[in-house]
């Protein structure tokens, strides 16, 4: 067993616990990574707060990381010791139906063990006097080092700052590939965004690369739009200040509704009204927010019978093992910055000051540097 220190969430509700923990060696097929820095989304606050179905508990969350490879277990031939790797929540092994089929970034070849906690054997990596403490996403980045399957690990220019380069594991990617590879959003066509957290901005951030004439940010919190702004979002809107519905604000605004619009809060009352905020004929509308456990959509009908497109998408739709690597070049080659989304960095040992943060609309993203 190697020692290895953690934040540990016990259950829902509670502080994470920072301790030593056990972690077995990589297995075949698994690497071991120790994690450089990883950032804080609002998936892992959504998982510690009980909310998410598949939430497991006595778990290592963090799924946001940027590490170096330190042992490969038998089989492992894609990897080698001091490669930089990120960790995927969606692997990519490249021969499954899905990954196969040029339609999706949902490989499944380890998400039936990987939804249990578990490492794709069945077993987990991670004890505590003898206790087993199931894995986050096949990644729990909240650990100095964690070990990851080899589907589930993209291979990045060494060069690449891993405390910034970290946030492509999740927030930066999802919502850039969202606006690229799930909307295709294209030179000239209008955008509202729905929540400027990490992933919204991000929205922003693909928009402008897209060339979108148009970007209407909404959010409840006007602390948010002075970053959106910079980023590059044309309006920005608090649904607090109208006595009408926003997607009525926003018909009203673009003569008819948005070309494309992303929810980026996991609210099924904003994601009704992103679908709503859409142009007839055409407008189509992204889910990328996580709602809660049991939660469902509703709309009219005749919403989408005239046109309107509802959507889903994960990590963006980016196929982590073969496209991550080209994004964070893209980053290298100076096509999108990063730092304007890293408000916090601190240790491990305050990663809670970290969810303080994020509860309280204070921070975009925390990074935490090991
Ligand atoms: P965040 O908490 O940092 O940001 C959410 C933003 O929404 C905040 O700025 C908040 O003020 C705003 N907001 C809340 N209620 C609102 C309302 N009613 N109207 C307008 N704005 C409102 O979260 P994040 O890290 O950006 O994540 C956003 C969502 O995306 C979460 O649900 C997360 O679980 C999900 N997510 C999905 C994927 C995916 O692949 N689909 C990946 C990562 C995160
Ligand atoms: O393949 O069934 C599947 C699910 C793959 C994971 C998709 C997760 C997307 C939303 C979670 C937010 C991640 C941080
Ligand atoms: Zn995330
Ligand atoms: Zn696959």
């Amino acid at each position: 067993m190697i020692k290895t220190r953690a934040a540990v969430a016990w259950e829902a509700g509670k502080p994470l616990s920072i301790e030593e923990v056990d972690l077995m060696p990589p297995q075949k097929g698994e690497v071991l990574v120790r994690i450089v820095a990883t950032g804080v989304c609002h998936t892992d606050a959504f998982t510690l707060s009980g909310d998410d179905p598949e939430g497991i508990f006595p778990a290592i969350l963090g799924h946001e990381g940027g590490g170096v490879v330190e042992a490969v277990g038998e089989g492992v031939t894609s990897l080698a010791v001091g490669d930089h790797v990120i960790p995927l929540y969606t692997a990519e092994c490249g021969e499954c139906k899905f990954c196969t089929s040029g339609k999706t970034n949902l490989c499944q070849a380890v998400r039936a063990t990987q939804g249990q906690g578990l490492m794709p054997d069945g077993t987990t990596r991670f004890f505590k006097d003898g206790q087993p403490i199931f894995h986050y996403m096949g990644c729990s980045t909240f650990a100095e080092r964690t070990v990851v399957p080899e589907i589930a690990l993209a291979k990045i220019n060494k060069e690449a700052p891993l405390e910034k380069v970290c946030l492509l594991g999740c927030g930066v990617t999802t919502g850039m590939g969202a606006v690229k590879h799930t909307a295709n959003v294209q030179e000239g066509d209008t955008v509202a965004v729905f929540g400027l957290g990490g992933i919204g901005l991000a929205v922003i951030i693909g928009a402008v690369m897209a060339k979108a004439s148009r970007i209407i940010a909404i959010d409840i919190n006007e602390d948010k739009f002075a970053i959106a702004k910079q980023l590059g979002a044309t309006d920005c809107i608090n649904p607090n200040d109208f006595d009408k519905p926003i997607q009525e604000v926003i018909v009203e605004m673009t003569d008819g509704g948005v070309d494309y619009s992303f929810e980026c809060i996991g609210s099924v009352k904003v994601m009704r009204s992103a679908l709503e905020a859409c142009h007839k004929g055409w407008g189509e509308s992204v889910i990328i927010g996580v709602a809660g456990a049991g939660q469902e959509i509703s709309t009219r009908p005749f919403q989408l019978v005239t046109g309107r497109v509802w959507k889903g998408s994960a990590f963006g739709g980016v196929k982590g093992r073969s496209q991550l690597p080209g994004i964070v070049e893209q980053y290298m080659n100076g096509e999108f910055e990063l730092d304007t989304f890293i408000t916090h960095t601190m240790g491990l040992e305050d990663i809670n000051k970290a969810f303080d943060l994020m509860h309280q609309g204070k921070s975009i993203r925390t990074v935490i540097h090991y």
